[in-house]
């Protein structure tokens, strides 16, 4: 086979790239280890920037998100038995986040591209990238019991952290940050009400927790909980339970609870591989970078690398200009690592760390303090949270 780019892993990263650059007439393959159904039963991210979204419309699948999603303009925190709201929109000129779930995304991205007979080839093994360094990359990989090969100008590695893109760069060349949190986030789906409107991080001396929605009859709630805890540790009866313990009286003593559909636990880090390029073979998304998910980052950082590889492509296949790919790794980074910065902040100041001295304690205390009393620490938040530009 031959194609323009041939993008690996069939996540929102890769189909929203596929998409995007199919609408400009530029030819891409997907290649997916898994089945769609696989792929659409992850739940995930459930917040998107106001850039994601107009990402989607531009790629011509916003309609449904458009009409489903629900614009949300702040959000609470809580702690000690009070809710406080983070206005999102005063401090940003009127900015806001979309509630619309990464399987809806997904979902909407695979129905846009069956419309436009875009080739995703699910189920593929073995894939391999091939002479990144030359002009004429390929890949190879089994399916169906055959061995297949793509030529191609450029490999888009879109195939999440544990994908075999970022491992096919030499280790001499790759630098990789990481830092592991000592807790991880038990979650569950119900269908249930949401607990409020918008949602709710709370911290509380037992951890935290937050409230979250897909729509008002889907809802999704987190709580922090040891790396050594497993989900069956945890029955429907026991999470709820732990849950309204970390809430305020007036949000547990009206929530609605109900049978789980879905839980797991998912640990927190942080990590960030340098350079995003290697010669045509270029990282996006979590194969490049993974967020603790308190600033609801990952698949916010994700569209925005999207983005920048996207404008590179168009002005290379269509103006022969190349200024935007040799500057990809180099601008998706500094808006990567400022994430970072942000999910960093967030986990740090709205969690219970297990090895805090009383000092770290009280640090951690004040630093909400400040945000609560201080007009300034709130803008600077929502100004973060809306997603800072491209
Ligand atoms: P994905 O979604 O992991 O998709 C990568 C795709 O590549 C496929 N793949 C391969 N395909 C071909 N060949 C190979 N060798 C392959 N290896 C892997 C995989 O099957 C998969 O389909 O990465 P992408 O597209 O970059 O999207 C990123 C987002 O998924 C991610 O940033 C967020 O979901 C992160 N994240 C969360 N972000 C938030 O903003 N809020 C959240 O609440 C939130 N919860 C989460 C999360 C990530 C989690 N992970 C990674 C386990 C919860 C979890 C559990
Ligand atoms: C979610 O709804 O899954 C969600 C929302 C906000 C976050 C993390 C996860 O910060």
């Amino acid at each position: 086979m031959k194609t323009q780019v041939a993008i690996i892993g069939g996540g929102p990263s890769g189909l929203l790239l596929s998409q995007l650059l199919h609408v400009r007439g530029i030819d891409t393959i997907v290649l997916e280890k898994h089945t769609r159904d696989y792929v659409l039963g992850r739940i995930r991210a459930g917040v998107l920037e106001h850039g994601f979204a107009n990402l989607m419309r531009e790629a011509q699948c916003g309609d449904r998100m458009d009409a489903e999603g629900e614009i949300h303009e702040g959000f609470f925190i809580a702690r000690d038995n009070r809710k406080h709201r983070i206005d999102l929109s005063g401090p940003t000129n009127g900015n806001s986040v979309v509630v619309y779930g990464q399987t809806e995304v997904t979902r909407d991205l695979y129905e846009a591209r069956d419309k436009m007979n875009g080739i995703v080839l699910h189920d593929v093994q073995t894939v391999e990238l091939h002479d990144l360094t030359t002009t004429t990359p390929h890949v190879t990989f089994r399916q169906n019991g055959e061995n297949l090969r793509i030529d191609c100008d450029f490999v888009v590695g879109a195939d999440g952290f544990h994908g075999v893109s970022r491992k096919s760069i030499p280790e001499d060349v790759l630098t990789e940050y990481e830092k592991v949190f000592p807790f991880g986030w038990l979650g569950v789906l119900s269908h249930t009400k949401p607990a409020s409107p918008e949602l709710i991080y709370a911290s509380s001396d037992r951890g935290f927790a937050l409230c979250s929605m897909r729509s008002q009859i889907l809802s999704r709630f987190y709580i922090q909980v040891p790396l050594t805890d497993s989900v069956d540790d945890w029955s429907d009866k026991a999470f709820w339970s732990e849950l309204k313990r970390r809430l305020p009286d007036e949000v547990s003593e009206t929530l609605v609870t109900g049978a789980s559909i879905e839980k797991s636990i998912a640990p927190l880090r942080g990590y960030v591989a340098e350079p995003m390029r290697y010669g045509n073979l270029f990282l996006a998304g979590d194969a490049a970078h993974i967020f603790p998910p308190t600033g609801a980052r990952g698949l916010n950082s994700a569209a925005s690398d999207i983005h920048y590889l996207y404008q590179g492509l168009v002005d290379h296949y269509l103006s022969g200009d190349d200024g935007g790919l040799e500057t990809y790794s180099e601008r998706a980074l500094a808006r990567v690592w400022k994430a970072q910065r942000f999910s960093w902040m967030m986990t740090s100041m709205l969690h219970s760390f297990p090895d805090d001295t009383p000092y770290d304690r009280r640090l951690r205390e004040v630093e909400l303090d400040y945000l609560l009393s201080s007009a300034n620490a709130r803008a600077a938040l929502a100004e973060n949270y809306v997603g800072l530009p491209y």
